[in-house]
């Protein structure tokens, strides 16, 4: 009887080794799991197009690639992304620009009032200035893709019709934004947008300076029942991955990645000037927002304060040693081409 089950035993261990032996090689090596941290809640653009980034990476990707999203601030805030990829805290982060404005100073220039006429130009160029000047302040990681807000309109608590109504009210905006509020006369108050909810239910401010799509993504026509459109600046964003992290992909699934860079920026623009749209549908038909166009004679003094702010960007950063006058031609340049296509 023992010798019956030594036999058996022998020969199992046998067949096992067999199979083990004549195994095909693995098909799929391990699947790899990525981390994409983002700032904003999830209703969101930058988290929307990062969920549509998640859905195409796993399908092109065939399951190899598996990512693994944190909205809402839960891995990194607004701030601590660009270094926390650096870290490796996240392996991918979604950054705005406008909050570290002396860390980007190139792609910022694209929230200079240069007239980008929406969402989907402005981050192909965006894309494009930042593939011709490989700025110094994305070289510790890849990019992954770049985009922007819809141009800027300033949603308030109460109505501003004229640069009289506007001055001294205090009104949040960062960055190139920030610098044109203060221009109109005024009081910008600096802060992310994630904390723009909360200092306008305490009435810290009493609107804010952004693309309008967050009227509805954040519920601010319940609290801001004023639009006054002023379509000037878009706010730039890149994401970010993890340099290591990016070294160590396969080659395949890098040109996943690679393949997706203008794609996403593309893809972003378009949802956010559509999205635009429907919010603000939403915001007028019930919420009762009401939208002003400037008067002729108001646009004209608003626009011209707007006049010197690029003149002295320029001055201010050729005098740094950056190719100023270039850059903003560049933007006007690849605008231009990006709106013929
Ligand atoms: C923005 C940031 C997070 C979520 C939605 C958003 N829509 C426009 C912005 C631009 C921005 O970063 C800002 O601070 O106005």
């Amino acid at each position: 009887m023992k010798r019956k089950v030594g036999f058996l035993l022998a020969g199992i261990f046998l067949a096992a080794m067999f199979t083990i032996s004549w195994a095909p090689a693995p098909v799929q090596a391990e699947p790899i799991k990525l981390t994409y941290a983002n700032f904003p809640p999830a209703p969101t653009f930058p988290c929307v197009q990062m969920e549509r980034w998640k859905e195409e990476v796993e399908k092109r990707t065939n399951g190899m690639v598996t990512v693994q999203t944190f909205p809402g601030g839960t891995l990194l805030k607004a701030k601590a992304m660009m270094d926390g990829v650096i870290n490796g805290v996240a392996d991918i982060g979604c950054l705005c620009m406008a909050y570290q404005p002396g860390r980007f100073t190139i792609t910022n220039a694209t929230a200079l009032p240069l007239g980008l006429p929406n969402s989907e130009v402005a981050s192909l160029t965006l894309l494009d200035l930042y593939k011709k000047y490989q700025p110094e302040g994305f070289k510790k990681v890849k990019v992954l893709t770049m985009f922007t807000t819809a141009p800027s309109n300033i949603m308030s608590k109460i109505p501003i019709k004229t640069l009289a109504e506007l001055k001294g009210v205090p009104i949040r905006a960062s960055g190139g934004a920030a610098q044109i509020l203060k221009a109109w006369g005024a009081t910008r108050v600096g802060m992310p947008m994630p904390e723009t909810p909360e200092a306008l239910q305490k009435g810290v401010v009493k609107g804010l300076f952004s693309s309008l799509e967050v009227m509805k993504d954040f519920k601010f026509a319940e609290l801001c029942k004023y639009v006054t459109m002023t379509q000037t600046p878009v706010y730039p964003f890149a994401v970010v991955m993890n340099m290591d992290k990016w070294n160590a992909l396969p080659k395949d699934v890098q040109k996943v990645f690679d393949d997706l860079v203008v794609e996403q920026a593309k893809w972003t623009g378009n949802y956010m000037d559509n999205h635009v749209k429907e919010a603000m549908d939403w915001s007028v038909n019930t919420q009762g927002v009401t939208v002003f166009d400037l008067s002729p004679e108001q646009k004209a003094k608003w626009d011209a304060l707007l006049d010197p702010i690029t003149a002295k960007w320029i001055k201010d950063n050729a005098a740094k040693g950056l190719p100023a006058q270039a850059i903003v031609d560049d933007i006007r340049a690849f605008a231009k081409k990006n709106e013929g296509k």
